[in-house]
């Protein structure tokens, strides 16, 4: 892992490896410290390849045993092994290459390869970790069938792998061994095994072609009363691809693990998913809404990923958005459809409305920030030093928007039409984003006789985000609105290095429509066909549209349901979106219009709190936020994503230069005005919205508790009379995590006296035995208004830390420097000194995890003068830390390098 010279891989250098490895033996003799591996490959020199090609294995941190081809010792002149490969030369054109290897599970602390987490072993594979159980072509177009022996001591009773178990036995010598087949060629990134001493959950369905399956979940012993959600939720996901896509399970058996030390969030091995905990326990005590939700999407991700990720894999890493966004998109679609399950026509409206809101803001939040940065990529990235690193938001979340513009022009229809085009063409082989592409383009041809998906294909050959500029011509006499179009995207990362090719536009559609200055609908004639909404289709730089037949001057509703991940740039008055947020029959826009004009109002009060001057409320700011909240038409879920502010993140984004404080005095003092000014509804809101009984994570009730919490945190933050007694008693009496989590945190950020350092402890005593919940303890800390870089440090040295467990390290140090902007952003820089220390201890046990956290300062050049220097200083310190992983420098040298100009 430590490096040399960072090494740029290019996605035009990719070739094809020269010999098929059709079948793989592994053996594993498993002990925490060290464990053998034997691995025998059937390998076939291809068709096309040189007689001489040699065979580069890819290894890192092994031991090699022996090494033997066709059962003899391999001449030592024919091979040798590197820090990084094994290369053997002379080969015959078909051969079995057997190799014994060591590695150390229990030292492994990088979480990559196979390692030890409590009492068992786990493994992780993608993208390159499996050369750190087995010298291989570690690369995803090699696909082999596994077989797969385990054999440890009776410390690990359950011993699991890919695919479906043949047999088991106890050995002489007191261990067990299990042998499994997995049915389906793969490539090695989805192997896994786990072995330990786990409890379980199982049911058994049958799929829509009538085939049994076992479906299990596992944990840790004492967590089995915790896994019903998850393992419901892998009943739904299997049912809903079957109905939306026709997609069926292809195994008899499928396996989620859970596991308390993991990089990321889970991975889909076939057959065999292993998941951090966090995303499979779950139960009322413990878990909030957000925590449901997210184990049902994950579950879900993972799950659907059999067919868009593993029976269609990837040729190589540049392709990851090929599964990655596809999934997303998936995962998407499946909560919304999960979430308006059983609702009536303007209740799901609503629910999916609910969904996307979230959906959108979290991809302004996190990628626009890093498509405007030095680490901007196209969703298709040209190169990179460390694939780790391209995990991204862009990869996943504007990979899922490019899938679901697809999805768009195609239409529901056509985009399954063109989903069953793909499995037809590309089952069973590893393929590219081009190959996705031209499936959907064969059915929009089809439907759009003369037009094609060329330039649709600048998505995945561009980064940035695009501005579309919006301009309305209305001609009264003539009762018509002409609408232009104009997009345009500046270069941004790597595209700004000089020898770039100009950028080309984007096939952008754009969903309008058109209201009345009483907030009702203008019909629009599209296609002969009168519609609310018209689905425009940008192509080139600059385009016209004609409506007849507009009655009067228009206020437009723009960029409908999101159809496109671009900013739109129109000059609405504050009276037009105001009337927008309380009339758009598009719920998505709707929530838009109030979010502008917060964002407004946030960044003005912001410039007051500059120049030093009183900052004062817009009354008719305050009189839009009193219409949403008293509206009763508006279901509670829906509600209080209309009345939460635009988060710290995505108002940084429309600052010319980023001012911490100044945002986050801003944004507080709005909050707390609110609370005063519109306290009576607040307080309905929290009366009327309560959820007594039984807890159920159900959109309805989840909504209803959202929006009570919301209007706590008001009367809080606004300091109104008897507020601290409500989250005092909501904290003593709530029957779920939700509600005790959201009393906490209102006691935490706005209590005064005893209260909060009370409850604070009263939350450890009662759940320090719980990994989940300590984690929550430690996130409402490092993410207080209150919290200091001194804080977080005292909280670093409290017994329950350690940077050895990835949740332990988000849950404090990654949340304080990633989400507390107002602890972190000081002319002084102790926050970034801070930020050195972590990110250089943290690289030293898991380079992959440690890069996430040197993102933190990627967009320093865009912040404040004051802060600039210090921000620069530390990732310089950084980057001339010797012994860095290449992973680390990747990012603080492009945050260097590619520095966006502010
Ligand atoms: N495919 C995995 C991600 C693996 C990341 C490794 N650095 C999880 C997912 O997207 O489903
Ligand atoms: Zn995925």
């Amino acid at each position: 892992m430590r490096t040399d010279t960072p090494v740029t891989i290019y996605r035009k250098d990719y070739r094809p490896y020269p010999y098929a490895i059709p079948q793989v033996a592994l053996e594993f003799d498993l002990d925490p410290d060290t464990t053998t591996v034997r691995c025998t490959m059937q390998v076939e020199r291809h068709a096309d390849a040189a007689a001489d090609a040699v065979m580069q294995l890819d290894g890192e941190a092994l031991e090699l045993v022996s090494l033997r081809v066709d059962g003899q010792a391999w001449p030592d002149a024919q091979y040798s092994v590197g820090a990084h490969a094994l290369t053997l030369s002379g080969l015959p054109a078909r051969a079995e290459i057997e190799i014994v290897s060591r590695c150390h599970p229990a030292a492994n602390s990088t979480l990559m390869g196979l390692y030890v987490s409590g009492d068992s072993f786990f493994t992780q594979c993608e993208a390159e970790g499996f050369r750190r159980i087995t010298w291989f072509a570690d690369r995803p177009d090699v696909m082999s069938r596994y077989r797969v022996t385990l054999r440890a001591p009776a410390a690990y009773p359950l011993l699991l792998s890919n695919g479906n178990l043949i047999a088991t036995r106890q050995l002489p010598d007191g261990r067990g061994e299990a042998e499994w087949e997995d049915p389906f060629p793969k490539p090695c990134y989805l192997f896994a095994l786990v072995a330990g001493r786990l409890t379980h959950r199982e049911t058994r369905v049958n799929t829509a072609s009538g085939r049994e399956v076992l479906l299990q979940v596992y944990s840790d012993p004492g967590s089995e009363n915790r896994t019903q959600w998850a393992l419901d939720s892998l009943v739904r996901a299997l049912r809903w691809d079957e109905t939306r896509f026709g997609l069926e399970l292809d195994l008899d058996r499928f396996m989620v693990v859970a596991v308390r030390d993991f990089n990321m969030g889970a991975m889909e091995n076939k057959g065999l998913n292993i998941f951090n905990a966090a995303y499979v326990l779950a139960d009322a005590d413990t878990a909030t809404d957000a925590n449901y939700e997210g184990i049902e999407s994950v579950i879900g991700h993972e799950y659907f990923h059999n067919w868009t990720g593993n029976r269609v894999t990837c040729r190589d890493w540049f392709q990851l958005s090929l599964k990655e966004g596809l999934t997303v998109f998936r995962d998407q679609e499946f909560s919304a459809d999960m979430m308006a399950r059983d609702l009536d026509p303007a209740a799901a409206a609503s629910a999916r409305a609910v969904k996307r809101i979230d959906d959108v803001a979290t991809l302004r939040a996190a990628q626009f920030p890093e498509d405007a940065g030095p680490m901007a990529h196209p969703i298709r990235p040209d190169s990179y030093q460390e694939i780790g690193n391209f995990y991204t938001a862009t990869v996943y979340e504007k990979g899922s928007e490019v899938i679901r513009m697809q999805h768009t022009l195609l239409g529901e229809e056509g985009f399954r039409a063109g989903m069953d085009e793909y499995f037809r063409r590309h089952d069973g082989q590893a393929v590219t984003c081009d190959d996705f592409v031209a499936a959907m383009e064969s059915v929009y041809v089809k439907q759009h006789p003369g037009r094609n998906l060329e330039v649709f294909r600048n998505w995945y050959r561009q980064a940035g985000t695009p501005r579309v500029a919006v301009t309305l011509d209305y001609d009264a006499a003539a009762q018509r609105c002409t609408v232009t179009l104009a997009q345009q995207c500046q270069p941004v990362g790597v595209e700004r290095r000089a020898d770039n090719p100009a950028k080309q536009p984007f096939h952008i559609p754009f969903a309008l429509g058109l209201l009345d200055r009483q907030g009702k609908p203008i019909a629009l004639r599209v296609d002969g066909r009168e519609q609310e909404t018209a689905l425009l289709e940008l192509t080139t730089a600059r385009q016209q549209w004609v409506f007849e037949g507009v009655p009067s001057a228009p206020v437009p509703s723009l960029l409908r349901g999101f159809s496109a991940p671009i900013i739109v740039e129109y000059g609405w008055s504050d009276a037009d979106l105001a009337l927008l947020s309380a009339h758009d029959t598009d719920p998505f826009a709707r929530w838009e219009a109030g979010q502008e004009l917060a964002t407004r109002q946030i960044l003005a009060l912001a410039r007051l709190h500059q120049s030093g001057q009183t900052l004062r409320a817009d009354g008719a700011f305050i009189d839009a936020w009193r219409a949403l909240l008293t509206d009763p038409a508006l279901d509670a879920a829906y509600r209080a994503r209309t009345l939460a502010l635009p988060s710290e993140k995505t108002l940084a984004e429309r600052m010319a230069q980023i001012d911490p404080p100044a945002l986050a005095a801003a944004r507080d003092f709005l909050r707390a005005e609110l609370g005063r000014q519109l306290q009576a509804e607040w307080r309905a809101a929290f009366d009327g919205n309560q959820t007594p009984g039984e807890y159920s994570p159900a959109p309805g009730p989840a909504g209803r508790r959202a929006l009570k919490n919301q209007a706590l945190a008001h009367l809080m933050a606004a300091g109104i009379d008897g507020a601290q007694g409500l989250a005092q008693q909501q904290y003593a009496s709530a029957g779920n995590m939700t509600d005790s989590m959201a009393a906490l945190s209102a006691l935490l950020n706005y209590g005064t006296g005893e209260a909060p350092a009370q409850a604070l402890a009263a939350f450890y005593e009662r759940w320090k035995h719980d990994p989940l919940v300590v984690d929550k303890w430690f996130t409402l800390q490092a993410t207080a208004r209150s919290a200091t870089v001194q804080t977080v440090r005292a909280l670093m040295q409290h017994p329950a830390f350690t940077l050895r467990n990835p949740n332990r390290a988000r849950a404090l140090v990654f949340q304080f420097c990633l989400n507390n902007a107002r602890g972190m952003h000081h002319a002084d820089g102790t926050g970034y000194a801070y930020w050195t220390e972590q990110v250089i201890a943290l690289d030293a046990l898991n380079p992959e995890v440690a890069a996430r956290l040197a993102r933190a300062l990627d967009n320093w050049s865009r912040f404040v003068p004051a802060l600039r220097q210090p921000m620069q200083q530390a990732l310089q310190a950084v980057s001339a830390h010797p012994g860095l992983s290449r992973n680390v420098l990747e990012i603080t040298s492009k945050a260097l390098e590619f520095a966006a100009q502010s």
